[in-house]
């Protein structure tokens, strides 16, 4: 049978790089699997080695790994720029090593994660005929749909102007005079001393239009909000885009904003909002919303 436990830090190596005289700290789980908790979590380099040993000895020289996990089964080594508890938890995995590195060297990124869930509308059902399908991971109030290009509800098509990475769905307000979607999630630990030394700065961007000549329109917003709750900090909006930035041509064009997050954060709300002024339909979309922070 399976094993049930953890191992816990069986082993425990001291490494130093003479190189640039840091000290590496790797603890190593036996059958256990780092799992992100994040639907977007992905390696960011996955390697074939031929031991665990060597899976280690990549993990150890890239400066931005921090977790990697060896499958004994098929020898893949995947390196994360993840720390377990930003992100997600261990769990039991016969067969499969988890280490995870604590090190002094400086990452080059903070997180290239998006923090927003579903911005690119690709997780879940999307419609494919004139029905309302909510959004996937938002809380939605009136209409809002997730919704395939090509739908003449919609009326994006893949061929129009947009984001080269625009999958197979985007948002747009379906039939609601005005309909809004938001969600709001908290920061893990890991980013509190970082936000709260005034070093962390966010990039906040989408991909915003509408139909033809019609003004249907949406924006986002991006609000912080601190251990109480309260609201601190600018709100950040991006679009709308009216017809007349568009040219009158059914396109989503690319809108970005970025600021330092407040001191004190510890959670952010994004709020969209599609206003329909033209027509049953409302053709306000947006697709690829993009919340990433960095240094
Ligand atoms: C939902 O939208 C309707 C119409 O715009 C508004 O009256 C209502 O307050 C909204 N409800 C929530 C929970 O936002
Ligand atoms: C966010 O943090 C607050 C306060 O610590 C907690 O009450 C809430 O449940 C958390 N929300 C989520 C989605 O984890
Ligand atoms: C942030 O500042 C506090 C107080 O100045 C300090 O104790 C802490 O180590 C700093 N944290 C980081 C990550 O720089
Ligand atoms: C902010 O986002 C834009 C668009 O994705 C990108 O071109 C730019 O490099 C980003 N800036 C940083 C610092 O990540
Ligand atoms: C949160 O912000 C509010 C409004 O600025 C402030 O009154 C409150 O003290 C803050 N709470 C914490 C825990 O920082
Ligand atoms: C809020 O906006 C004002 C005016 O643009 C700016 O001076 C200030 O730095 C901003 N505050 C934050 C926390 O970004
Ligand atoms: C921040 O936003 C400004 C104004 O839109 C833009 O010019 C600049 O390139 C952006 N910086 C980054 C790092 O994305
Ligand atoms: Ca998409
Ligand atoms: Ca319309």
């Amino acid at each position: 049978m399976k094993s049930i436990l953890l191992l816990s830090l069986s082993i425990v190596i001291n490494q130093s790089l003479a190189k640039n005289s840091h000290t590496i700290v790797l603890s190593i789980f036996y059958n256990a699997r780092y799992l992100c908790v994040d639907p977007q979590c992905s390696p960011f380099t996955t390697v074939v080695t031929p031991s665990l040993r060597s899976c280690q000895s990549a993990c150890l020289i890239n400066t931005d790994c921090r977790t990697a996990i060896f499958d004994q089964s098929n020898h893949q080594c995947d390196l994360f720029i993840d720390i377990v508890r930003q992100y997600g938890q261990m769990i039991t995995n016969e067969n499969v090593v988890t280490m995870t590195a604590i090190d002094n060297r400086q990452l080059s990124a903070i997180s290239e994660r998006n923090w927003i869930m579903n911005g690119d509308a690709e997780t879940g059902p999307c419609a494919s005929d004139s029905s309302v399908v909510s959004p996937t991971d938002w809380n939605h109030n009136g209409t809002v749909t997730q919704v395939y290009y090509n739908n003449p509800s919609s009326s994006q098509l893949t061929t129009d102007p947009g984001p080269s990475d625009r999958g197979n769905c985007h948002f747009y307000g379906q039939i609601s005079s005005t309909t809004t979607m938001w969600q709001k999630r908290n920061f893990t630990s890991y980013f509190y001393s970082l936000i709260d030394n005034l070093t962390v700065r966010f990039n906040f961007s989408a991909w915003i239009g509408g139909y033809s000549y019609q003004d249907d329109y949406a924006q986002v917003f991006l609000m912080f909000f601190n251990q109480s709750n309260q609201m601190i900090g600018n709100i950040t909006v991006i679009g709308p885009v009216r017809a007349s930035d568009r040219g009158d041509i059914t396109s989503l064009l690319f809108r970005q904003a970025n600021g330092s997050v407040p001191s004190g954060t510890r959670s952010f709300e994004t709020f969209v909002q599609f206003i329909r002024t033209s027509g049953t339909y409302h053709n306000g979309a947006i697709d690829n919303i993009v919340l990433i922070l960095y240094k």
